[in-house]
This record gives C-alpha cells, sequence and structure tokens, in this order.
C-alpha cells in the first residue's frame, strides 16, 4: 500500500520555471481535477469503480460530484465487462478506474473486447510514480501502455504538476484521449494515472478551467469519379453478394438494403449481431449452406461486399474463401483492408450508411436469377428447419425453438459466446429485437458481466442465453448492487461446453468429456440464493413451457432460468439437424 513517503521537489527546480502559485498544485492534483470537469463538459457521466487506495484521488474527486454516476464492482474483470455493457447500449463512453498491479492487468480482457467491437470505454489506471516501478514497492506493476495492442491510445498523465505549461500538457493529454475515445471509430483508450500522496484529504476542486479540445466529426465521402468506377464493376458484375456483420441497429443501412434486395442479382446476407432483419435478406445463412451443400455454382457471387463487425459463420467463411469472387469490396472507415475471405480488390474507407447512401440512388436494376436461387434455397431451409424441429427430442435445439418463440418483442437479446450465439443464427428474428454479442474476441469470460451492464444502463427487458461454463466463469456479475430487476438469464445447462462435442476433433483426442467439455453436475441454483435472485429450473419441454411466462413477467430481482439438457443427444441433435437439410433437393 501507499507508504508515508514525502515527495520533494527539489530534484526539478532547477528545470522548470515555476510559478509559486502552482507549487501548491502539486498536492492538489489538478490534473485529476481537470480531467473530471473535462469528462463532465463532454457528458460522460457513468464510471465503474473497483476499491483500492491507489484510485482513492479518482474516487474523492468523483465520488463526491453528484454529477458523476460511480458504480462499485469489485472484480476489475466483471466491472470492465460490466462498463463495456452499459457503453455497448448506450453508445457512449464510459468510463473505468482501478488501483494500481493486477486489477489493471484484470482489465485486460474487456479493453480487448472494446477494441475489436469499438466500444468507447475509457480506462483509468491509477499508479506509483514512476520512480517507485520495479523497486520492491507494493502493488506494483509496469502500467504505462499495459493495453497498447487493445487500445487505440494510451497516455499517462503527469504525475506532478510545477508550471502552466504541465498543466496545459495535462489537459490537452485529456482531451486528446476523450477525442480518440469516439474519433474516427468509437474504442477504449488507456490514461494511466500515476498519483503522488497525499491519497487522501486534498482539496476536490480548483479555480483551473481546463480547456478543451474537440474534434469536428467528419465524413469521407466517395467523389462521383470513383463511384462512376466502382459503378461499371457493379454494372459488370452478374452475381452480388451483400454480406453484413456484426453491427448496432441502424434504420439508414436496412432502408437501402431493403431497395437493393429488389435487384434479382444481389442477395443481401445478415447475420444476427448484425441486427438488420427483413424477410428479403437471408437472415439463417449456415442452414442455408447446408442445403446448397457441395454444388455451390449457382449461388457464387463474382462481386461481395461485405461490411460490419466480425462474422460468426464459420461456414460462410469458408465458403467465400474457396469460392474465385472477382471482386470484393469491404466497407468500413478504418479497417477498410480487412482481407477475411481472401479476396480482397478494393478497401472502401467511410461509413456504409454512406457508401449506401451515395452509391444505390444511382444503380439501375440488374437481371438474372442469382436472387433467385438463394431464395428457392431460403424458402427450402426454412421449410426443413421447421420439420425436423417438430419432432427432434429434447435437446439443447429444442429449448432454442422455445425461447425464441416465446420471446418478448421488446427484449433486448445478449447471446453469449459457445454455441448460444450460433443456435441463434439458425432462427428467424423480428425486426424489432435488438441483438448483442460479445464477438470482438469471443470470451466467454465477461458475457454475463456485459448483459448485466447493458440492461442497468438502458433500463430495458433484456435477456442473456448463456452456456453453463460461460455462466459459471462471469459468475462475479451477478455480485454487484447494481443489477436491474429487469435482467434475465438462461442458463443453457448442458453439463460443460457442449461445443466441443459438436466440432470435429475434440472426441477423436479421447479427451473429450474431462478436457475440452469439462462435464460437471453444478447447478446455479446455489449462486442464485448467493445472490438473492430468483431461479427456475427446467428439464423438459413441458416445465420449460410452464416456466417461460413465469420467468418473463415482471419481478422485483433479476431472473436466472436454469434449462437443463443432455449433452449427447444435444450434439446429435444438432449434427442431425444439419444433416437432415443437406439430405434435401431444391
Ligand atoms: C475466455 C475464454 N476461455 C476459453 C474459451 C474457449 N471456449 C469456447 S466455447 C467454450 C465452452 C463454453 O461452454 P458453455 O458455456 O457451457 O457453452 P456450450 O458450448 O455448452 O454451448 C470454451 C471453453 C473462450 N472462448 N473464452
Ligand atoms: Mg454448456
Amino acid at each position: 500500500m501507499g507508504g508515508n513517503r514525502t515527495e520533494s521537489t527539489d530534484d526539478v527546480s532547477g528545470f522548470f520555471e515555476i510559478n509559486p502559485d502552482l507549487c501548491s498544485m502539486e498536492t492538489d492534483k489538478p490534473g485529476l481535477l481537470s480531467l473530471a470537469k473535462l469528462l463532465k463538459a463532454r457528458g460522460i457521466k457513468h464510471l465503474v469503480v473497483s476499491p483500492g487506495s491507489r484510485n482513492a484521488p479518482v474516487v474523492s474527486v468523483f465520488c463526491n460530484d453528484p454529477f458523476f454516476n460511480c458504480l462499485v464492482i469489485v472484480d476489475e474483470r466483471s466491472a470492465a465487462y460490466f462498463a463495456l455493457g452499459m457503453a455497448l447500449s448506450l453508445q457512449k463512453p464510459v468510463a473505468i478506474v482501478c488501483t494500481s498491479g493486477s486489477a489493471a492487468l484484470n482489465y485486460a480482457p474487456a479493453v480487448a473486447e472494446a477494441f475489436y467491437q469499438k466500444v468507447p470505454l475509457l480506462v483509468l489506471t491509477a499508479d506509483r510514480p514512476v520512480e517507485w516501478i520495479d523497486q520492491g514497492d507494493g502493488q506494483t506493476i509496469r502500467q504505462k501502455e499495459v493495453f497498447k495492442n487493445y487500445v487505440k491510445a494510451s497516455y499517462e498523465l503527469p504525475e506532478r504538476i510545477h508550471s502552466r505549461d504541465e498543466l496545459w500538457y495535462n489537459d490537452r493529454l485529456i482531451s486528446e484521449a476523450l477525442n480518440a475515445c469516439l474519433l474516427p471509430q468509437p474504442g477504449p483508450v488507456h490514461l494511466n494515472l500515476p498519483f503522488i500522496e497525499p491519497l487522501y484529504g486534498f482539496p476536490l476542486d480548483s479555480a483551473h478551467q481546463p480547456k478543451a479540445i474537440n474534434t469536428l466529426q467528419t465524413r469521407n465521402l466517395i467523389s462521383s469519379e470513383q463511384l462512376s468506377e466502382i459503378n461499371t464493376i457493379w454494372q459488370q458484375s452478374k452475381k452480388k453478394m451483400i454480406l453484413v456483420g456484426q453491427q448496432h441497429p441502424d434504420h439508414t443501412t436496412k432502408n437501402w438494403l431493403v431497395k437493393l434486395a429488389k435487384d434479382p442479382s444481389v442477395v443481401i446476407l445478415t447475420e444476427t449481431t448484425s441486427n438488420l432483419n427483413h424477410p428479403s435478406f437471408i437472415q439463417t445463412i449456415d442452414r442455408n449452406l447446408a442445403v446448397i451443400g457441395k454444388d455451390t455454382k449457382n449461388y457464387e457471387p463474382d462481386l461481395l461486399i461485405s461490411f460490419g463487425g466480425r462474422v460468426v459463420s464459420k461456414k460462410i467463411k469458408a465458403f467465400l474463401r474457396q469460392t474465385e469472387i472477382k471482386n470484393h469490396w469491404h466497407i468500413d472507415p478504418v479497417d477498410f483492408q480487412m482481407d477475411t475471405f481472401q479476396h480482397l480488390s478494393l478497401g472502401i474507407p467511410v461509413k456504409p450508411a454512406d457508401f449506401l447512401e451515395a452509391f444505390v440512388p444511382r444503380l439501375q436494376d440488374g437481371s438474372g436469377d442469382f436472387a433467385s436461387h438463394w431464395q428457392a434455397v431460403n424458402a427450402c431451409s426454412k421449410v426443413l428447419h421447421q420439420e425436423f424441429l417438430n419432432s427432434a427430442p429434447w435437446s439443447d435445439i429444442v429449448a432454442f425453438k422455445t425461447i425464441f418463440k416465446e420471446l418478448p418483442h421488446h427484449y433486448t437479446l445478449h447471446l453469449a459466446n459457445s454455441t448460444p450465439v450460433r443456435y441463434a443464427q439458425l432462427f428467424d428474428f423480428e425486426s424489432e429485437i435488438k441483438c448483442f454479442s460479445n464477438r470482438g474476441t469471443s470470451g466467454i469470460d465477461g458475457c454475463t458481466s456485459t448483459a448485466a451492464g447493458a440492461c442497468f444502463a438502458k433500463e430495458e427487458p433484456t435477456l442473456l442465453i448463456t452456456g453453463d461454463l460461460a455462466f459459471y466463469y462471469d459468475s462475479n456479475a451477478l455480485w454487484n448492487k447494481h443489477l436491474s430487476p429487469m435482467l434475465r438469464i438462461i442458463v443453457i445447462n448442458n453439463q460443460g461446453g457442449g461445443i466441443f462435442r459438436f466440432i470435429d476433433g475434440p472426441e477423436k483426442t479421447g479427451l473429450l468429456e474431462n478436457y475440452f467439455e469439462a462435464r460437471h453436475q453444478t447447478s446455479a441454483k446455489p449462486l442464485a440464493e448467493m445472490n438473492q435472485l430468483n431461479y427456475l429450473e427446467a428439464s423438459n419441454l413441458d416445465e420449460l413451457h410452464e416456466q417461460l411466462p413465469v420467468f418473463f413477467a415482471p419481478s422485483k430481482r433479476p431472473v436466472i432460468l436454469e434449462i437443463k439438457t443432455p449433452p449427447e443427444t444435444s450434439s446429435e441433435q444438432l449434427k442431425q439437424y444439419f444433416s437432415y437439410i443437406a439430405a434435401s433437393k431444391v
């Protein structure tokens, strides 16, 4: 902990022009007070704080100011994911604050997720003064740029401020960090905050008004010459495919895509996580590819246009990578060079909605039967999907079918990694349902915390569907005082990592049950009790039908519904589902 050293300024007096008014600032932490003022000026008011001593100055400044909404979550990994969920649903920066040492490292998973999912997270880590790093002091590690591979920018604020120039430097760094958190696209930014003592009992305000430096949010636009050039490729292409990965609900994009979908040479594939649902889009990519099977000729695009974040479907990635595609354009203001399908021919660095707005009105309708081939497959896969599910025995897929049928439309859906996010891709969704998933890094370590944070911030009914391992992994998500009573959690308990039973490989090792699936008999009930959450259980279809209305009914506390499914039958049914669909003829 802190120690009782008295800090000296003698070492710097010869180098700086010291203004006597500013000497007292060293203990007044003017840099930190600027941080609070600049956050306030931007309307950033949510902070998730994890207790510690080195971050006491931040706590004292922010949590004594009624402008800020300071939440306390002890476990830093969970706290950071909770904040990520808040930032995701608010689409505004949320700050996280922790003490020095391993506390900071526990932020890493959520920081990486925020980086790859482009979520604005302001990471504030308190630190010892630089001269005490690696000198045997407690709770001290190398924190400067510790997240450098997973943040848009890292800053370290000066630990001592003796002059106006140093204060100007401090304030400038804060403005830069806040701008970087949002522009040109959102993402995490790290501010390391070395604090000299005292950590307590310093004045909480100052007359200094920091200068805010803002940045204009501009739009990259394509010139008409460029539009004509790419229009030529579009007109020459007979089979155009648009594939959308993860993104927030976006009506502008949707409206343009609905227009494009009327063109018989265009097929639009959207994932559940793209939040783009419309009858003219193909929303269930995997089951469509199962119908198509090996004879892929009529379904291969000659022009592929992609945008959005991560694509969940492994099948579409494999299909597109092994197809000869003449032209692939990827549209993203920042990641326009991402060559996910190994055919990238043109990066287009603009926002997808801006691209569509400029491009679509110039297009003439194409011709051909590319879209009708896909639509025939889609209709067929829908029928086969229903047929299979009508007679499938109790298993994961039957549980998902039942949940999605009963899910009230006003719920926001969070899908944990592993099979929940993949099962969801087999079902057609109503357009109102918003869907989130931690697909930036696909970790199972913060799915519950993220959903809890999103539900708390937006105060809207939220359903998380999670596997059992993901649920137990992130059990500290339930151990805080900020759970909204509108949170609903369904745990599909198939006694382990069911995904390893489904994918090829683990079984061949002879170690499936112990080392991949991690088979267990743990129940979620004691966890629910420990955290005073309502608990329901269903072990067959009748019980599930009975419990779902109770589960979705309003309650004073969050509700967990644990659905127990047989592991072997569940993986067997999923395999049979795909074989049943694949055996069909369009
Ligand atoms: C942090 C992290 N550790 C390990 C993994 C690898 N992993 C992917 S899925 C999975 C099993 C998840 O099991 P469960 O939550 O029960 O879901 P199920 O497969 O049964 O649907 C594991 C361990 C991961 N994605 N993230
Ligand atoms: Mg499981």
